[in-house]
């Protein structure tokens, strides 16, 4: 598989080489957005498959075969991936154009700011996002293995993972977001109350929903419906890139599973890393961190 050893790094963020190159990322930082388009934003493994699905539900609601037959990453191409250019045609012909990214807002801002295209930032307890992560790279072949829970641990905190530091993504974010048009919403938000989450969400997109169209939006997106679809679970993702024999894309998909995984010091060292980074933010995040 090309590239599947090569990490690119473009101002100063580290990224898989089998997605990305010098050229894809200089053409997401350079991307001409329109009024009309929708940006997901996330750090990995926050449950951007999980809001893909919702955003492609939203605006296709009546286009059940859309959702069974095309993969959320070709509905909701990453605007940074060297497979934007092929997906491009089919995203011209949907209004409004879906797009997400894991980029940091500095690459972004000055491009976006020119433009009333929505913005929707998911943000997911970061604990939780260690975890997936961590997991995620026992089976990703693109990414760096790490000799134990401990060491992934120790350079998550650092921000030397790929896409960099998980608070500064989110602090980069909400600093612009009155630049921007933007639209906070969260993992827990989805896991706690997904009827309510999704209306407010369709509310922020000016999409107005039916009460069954709502119900059906939150079937379809359920971690019980997706994992069992080929077309959301990755399982059809060569084993070259993703070793399935290693690992799950669908793993547990709950909110608080980093309970089980960390130690009493690491939980320690974490809060004081995020008090120390976070702790001037008045947002309050539903997510519990002890
Ligand atoms: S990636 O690689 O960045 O695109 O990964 P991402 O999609 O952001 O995150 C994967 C995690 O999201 C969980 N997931 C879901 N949770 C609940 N409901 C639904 N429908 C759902 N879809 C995906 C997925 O299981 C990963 O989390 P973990 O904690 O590893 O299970």
């Amino acid at each position: 598989m090309a590239r599947i050893e090569v990490t690119e790094v473009f101002e100063g963020i580290s990224v898989p080489g089998n997605m990305h190159t010098q050229e894809s990322l200089r053409a997401a930082a350079n991307f001409q957005f329109q009024d009309t388009d929708v940006l997901l934003v996330t750090f990995p493994k926050s449950g951007t498959t999980w809001m893909q699905q919702i955003l492609s539900l939203i605006f296709n609601k009546d286009d059940l075969q859309t959702i069974q037959s095309i993969p959320t990453w070709a509905r909701v191409p990453w605007l940074e991936h060297t497979y934007l250019l092929d997906n491009l045609t089919q995203i011209e012909t949907s209004k409004p154009r879906l797009f997400t990214t894991h980029l940091p807002a500095r690459l972004l801002i000055h491009n976006l700011k020119n433009s009333k295209a929505r913005v929707v930032y998911l943000a997911r307890n970061p604990k939780d996002v260690l975890v997936s992560f961590y997991h995620f790279h026992k089976f990703a072949k693109f990414l760096p293995d790490f000799n134990s829970f401990e060491d992934f641990f120790g350079h998550f905190l650092e921000g030397k993972v790929n896409f960099g530091s998980w608070f500064s993504h989110i602090k980069d974010w909400l600093s612009v977001q009155q630049e921007l048009n933007f639209f906070l919403i969260t993992y827990e938000d989805l896991s706690q109350d997904p009827l309510q989450a999704v209306q407010s969400l369709s509310d922020f997109l000016g999409q107005q929903l039916e009460p069954k169209e709502l119900e059906n939006i939150v079937h379809y997106s359920s971690f019980s419906f997706m994992s069992q679809n080929d077309m959301l679970n990755y399982s059809l993702v060569p084993p070259e890139v993703l070793d399935h024999s290693m690992g799950k894309f669908m793993r547990k998909g709950v909110a608080g599973n980093w309970k089980e995984y960390f130690s009493p010091e690491q939980n320690a060292r974490f809060n004081d890393v995020y008090q120390a980074e976070l702790g001037d933010l008045t947002v309050k995040f539903p997510w519990a961190l002890d």
